[in-house]
């Protein structure tokens, strides 16, 4: 069984779409159970993409042909994890902030985040604080991220936990924020929970801010 699991990790680790199809219809059609497959197979193999990505032995369009096929093996177990009321890790909201057009960094976070297991609800780009604060209203994440690449734009973050603040929801939830021109002493100064210099880094905060 275990061999089975391995061969998951192998068709993240090497984004291999076709096999990796096939292998999840043939695992559920034998009966496997879907969250086993996302924790033995999918996760393991993610987690390795990431630290090698971190250790820059990875690069942008690999750890995108991973999260894609990740992705279509997700697809088909979702709705299996959800019918046995399986918990994910957490949920995330995740958004490029106000004026900013930059989504593939906060793009690559999002897969490296499903991959570790978190239901992530993606807002795209240019989002308001308001549109954020009414997300999160509605989402009810355990986590927002939120990305800027321009230091022109990272004020919005402030300006987001600020408009979180007055609508009373700030408490409720951890926040997460990165991008190029983002520093830990930024995320301190604007009172947000966290700060990840990368995607891989993003995943480890969101797993340790969850617990
Ligand atoms: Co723009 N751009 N751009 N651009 N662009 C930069 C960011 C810039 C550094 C280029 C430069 O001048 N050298 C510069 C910013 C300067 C500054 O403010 N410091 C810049 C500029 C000036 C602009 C425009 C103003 C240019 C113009 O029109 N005059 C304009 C602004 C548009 C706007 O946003 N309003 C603009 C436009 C664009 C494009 C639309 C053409 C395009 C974006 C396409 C898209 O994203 N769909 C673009 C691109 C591609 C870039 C560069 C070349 C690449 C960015 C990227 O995707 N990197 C960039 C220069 C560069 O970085 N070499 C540049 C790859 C990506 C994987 O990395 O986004 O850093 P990154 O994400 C990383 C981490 O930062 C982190 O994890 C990711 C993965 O490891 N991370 C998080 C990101 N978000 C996170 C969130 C987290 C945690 C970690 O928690 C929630």
């Amino acid at each position: 069984m275990s061999e089975l699991f391995s061969e998951f990790s192998k068709a993240v680790i090497e984004g291999n779409l076709d096999d990796i199809v096939g292998l999840t219809k043939d695992a559920l059609d034998r009966g496997l159970n879907a969250k086993d497959i996302l924790d033995k197979g999918l996760m393991p193999g993610m987690d390795h993409v990431g630290a090698e990505f971190k250790a820059g032995n990875l690069f942008v369009p690999e750890v995108l042909r991973s999260a894609r096929a990740m992705q279509s093996s997700m697809s088909l177990i979702k709705p299996l994890l959800a019918e046995t009321g399986a918990a994910m890790t957490g949920k995330l909201l995740l958004g490029t902030v106000k004026g900013d057009l930059h989504d593939i960094g906060k793009n690559l976070v999002g897969m490296m985040c499903e991959g570790a297991g978190f239901e992530v609800k993606d807002m795209g780009k240019d989002i308001e604080p308001d549109v954020f604060v009414e997300a999160v209203q509605e989402f009810k994440p355990d986590i927002l991220g939120m990305s800027a690449l321009l230091t022109t734009t990272m004020r919005s973050m402030e300006h987001t936990i600020k408009a979180l603040e007055e609508a009373g929801v700030r408490d409720r939830l951890k926040i997460m924020i990165g991008g190029a021109p983002v520093t830990q002493t930024f995320a301190d100064q604007i009172g947000a929970d966290g700060y990840a210099s990368n995607a891989a880094s993003a995943a480890e905060l969101a797993k340790k801010l969850m617990s």
